[in-house]
């Protein structure tokens, strides 16, 4: 049983052509389609031109830019009973999401995490297929991709205002692995690192911050020049840059930072180590949280810490 990895992330956006145009022009991303939903409204779904599933993001027009839910995909079928089980021994509130009720996947479960973001496991998710195909696919896409154009959504990073007690019900509750943690001096954990099934240092990070709060998603790059290109394409467009690009001391991971035109934070990365399932957890001190954070600057920037959506 257990967790594989980050299948989508749902958000609201006050202007969804203007977020449309900015993931489908800047980004890079495609547009699956856009409908308008009985319960949700004016809806959009997009994935990366390598991902296999029908979407890895969701947007939905709202006058409040947020995130709606976060959602992760398990191994096998009857993990969603397995954790519905687990979840409700450790007093969370679990719903099911019948077949039919979302679009692009089947059942799934429901519950708030401890740091109040709304979470989702689900099994059956729509297999629509990479742009390449499965019959002498070529191992790039079409050159003509506008933007950025991300082969996969990677991780994504929450706020918790107790970062403890959200990294102990992702390890022990759905049994994500911690790669890397930053302790304040008290020996409390500031931020941490965790991965599914994946090999990857991180599918989700947990940071200090409000509870409920998204800080950002990042799309995967093949290549460290492919951050270059992004950010001259960032630039290009009038895109406002937060960070990078640079590298992080955790993850060891090439990054650059920069907002969506409706402010929700965006990253791509690249790099970063290959990680075994018995790996020891690599520790950072408060003291040089900076070169965590951003190696060459080794700066703990304060914009960069306490906005999110
Ligand atoms: C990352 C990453 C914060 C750390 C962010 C780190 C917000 O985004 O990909 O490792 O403290
Ligand atoms: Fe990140």
């Amino acid at each position: 049983m257990g967790i594989l990895r980050l299948a989508h992330i749902d958000v609201r956006t006050p202007d969804l052509d203007l977020a449309t145009a900015y993931y489908t022009e800047v980004m890079g991303l495609q547009q699956v389609q856009r409908t308008v939903d009985p319960e949700l409204g004016d809806t959009v779904y997009f994935k990366c031109w390598d991902e296999e599933d029908h979407h890895s993001l969701r947007m939905r027009y709202n006058p409040r830019t947020g995130m709606d839910s976060f959602t992760f995909r398990v191994e096998h079928e009857d993990d969603l009973h397995d954790f519905e089980k687990k979840l409700a021994d450790y007093g969370a509130q679990v719903s099911r999401v019948s077949k039919g009720e979302a679009v692009g996947q089947g059942e799934s479960i429901r519950f708030e995490v401890p740091s109040g973001q709304i979470m989702e496991l689900v099994w059956d998710v729509e297999k629509t297929g990479n742009v390449l195909g499965k019959h002498n696919p070529a191992p790039v896409p079409p050159p003509d991709l506008p933007g950025i154009a991300p082969p996969r959504m990677d991780h994504m990073l929450v706020n918790a205002e107790e970062v403890g007690e959200a990294a102990r019900f992702f390890q022990d509750v759905l049994g994500l692995r911690l790669t890397e943690q930053v302790l304040d001096g008290n020996g409390h954990q500031m931020g941490v690192w965790l991965a599914g099934r994946t090999n990857s240092p991180h599918d989700i990070a947990i940071v200090n911050g409000p509870n409920g709060a998204l800080h950002h998603w990042a799309y995967w790059l093949d290549d460290w020049d492919h951050i270059r290109k992004a950010a001259d394409t960032l630039a290009y467009n009038g895109v406002q840059i937060d960070q990078g690009p640079t590298r992080h001391g955790v993850t060891r991971g090439n990054t650059i930072y920069f907002f969506d035109p409706l402010g929700i934070r965006n990253e791509v990365f690249t790099g970063g180590y290959w990680v075994d399932p018995d790996q020891e957890i690599i520790t950072w001190t408060e003291q040089e949280f900076g070169k965590g954070l951003f190696y060459y600057e080794n700066i703990v920037s304060q914009r960069f810490l306490r906005m999110h959506t």
